[in-house]
């Protein structure tokens, strides 16, 4: 079960979408009016180019394991619950979970694995892979992208409302930790790290957020920037459009050189990645 965020198919989703992401807590208008522009303005009216990535990942995913895969959404749809029954249909007996986000926080990952145990609900043995935020392949498919430049890195990651800080949970040490075996392994000494896409939830949020970064690293003389979004691994709203417009029109502004590395999405180097931490997770048994 390859798991994600999910993302609207098509503009008229996007207020079902949202409400989903809130389960049920109240959105103000003007978010909603703001969400449905974002999407517009990268071209979703019919159908989605976000989601066209997540598949073409699982079709090379299902042929790299030469197993079936599914894709369950964790806010739209193929809902987790109903890709799960589509795999017990097929007769699963053992099920992989894995998300399409490599560290783990009670307020993301455990989310995904929830749907999948009440959705799977004792019916096929579950190996759910919490965390692969220091997987080789991933750290050196990063590297390589980075290795080699002359402008500042920075790592960037989604935020999460602050208060995660006060449950010990591994989130911000996870993203730190990929960070620092990515520049390792790329030999890159000059590196930052930054939160982006925080959400309008009225609460404090992870800081410092990729614009307030991108003015201070402008005000330290830093001339051209590397953004290297480690959080996420493919192209889709936060990345099209929190870094490659909001980030990039405010780096213009600045006069600061801005560029972003390419997303891991269906690289063949990615989903072989992908692969063996599916291998692993098939080869050794979950603990009783
Ligand atoms: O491309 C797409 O259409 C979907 C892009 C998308 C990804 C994504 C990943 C993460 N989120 C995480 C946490 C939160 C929290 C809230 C929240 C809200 C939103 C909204 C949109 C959205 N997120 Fe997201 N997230 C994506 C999209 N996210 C849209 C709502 C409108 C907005 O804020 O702009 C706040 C929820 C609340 O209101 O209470 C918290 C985390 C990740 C990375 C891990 C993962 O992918 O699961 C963490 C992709």
């Amino acid at each position: 079960m390859l798991m994600a965020y999910g993302s609207p198919e098509r503009l008229a989703d996007v207020p079902a979408y949202y409400a989903d992401i809130r389960g049920g807590r109240p959105i103000a208008t003007e978010h909603l009016d703001d969400l449905v522009e974002r999407y517009r303005r990268l071209g979703i009216e019919e159908s989605s180019p976000l989601n066209a990535i997540t598949e073409r990942t699982r079709a090379a995913l299902a042929v790299e394991l030469g197993l079936p895969v599914w894709t369950g959404m964790k806010h739209w749809r193929p809902h987790i619950a109903d890709a799960a029954e589509s795999a017990l249909a097929d007769g699963a007996a053992v099920i992989v979970g894995l998300v399409l986000a490599p560290h783990y926080s009670e307020l993301s990952i455990a989310g995904y694995r929830e749907q999948l145990e009440r959705a799977v609900d004792g019916r096929a043995e579950l190996r759910f892979v919490p965390q692969w935020y220091d997987e080789p392949g991933f750290v050196d498919l990063l590297a390589d992208r980075i290795r080699g430049t002359r402008a500042h890195v920075v790592f960037t990651a989604h935020s999460l409302p602050a208060r995660i800080r006060e449950t010990g949970d591994p989130y911000e040490e996870q993203l730190l930790e990929t960070s620092r075996l990515v520049a390792a392994a790329a030999d890159v000494a000059d590196w930052s790290f930054s939160f982006q896409s925080e959400s309008p939830t009225g609460e404090p949020w992870l800081g410092p957020d990729i614009l307030e970064h991108l003015r201070a690293l402008d005000r330290a003389g830093v001339e051209a920037v590397l953004l290297c979004p480690v959080g996420f691994v493919s192209d889709h709203l936060e990345i099209r459009w929190d870094l490659d417009v909001e980030a990039a029109e405010l780096a213009a502004r600045l006069g600061l050189r801005l560029d972003r590395v390419e997303m891991p999405n269906d690289d063949p180097a990615f989903v072989r990645t992908l692969a063996g931490i599916v291998r692993r997770a098939l080869a050794v048994p979950s603990p009783a």
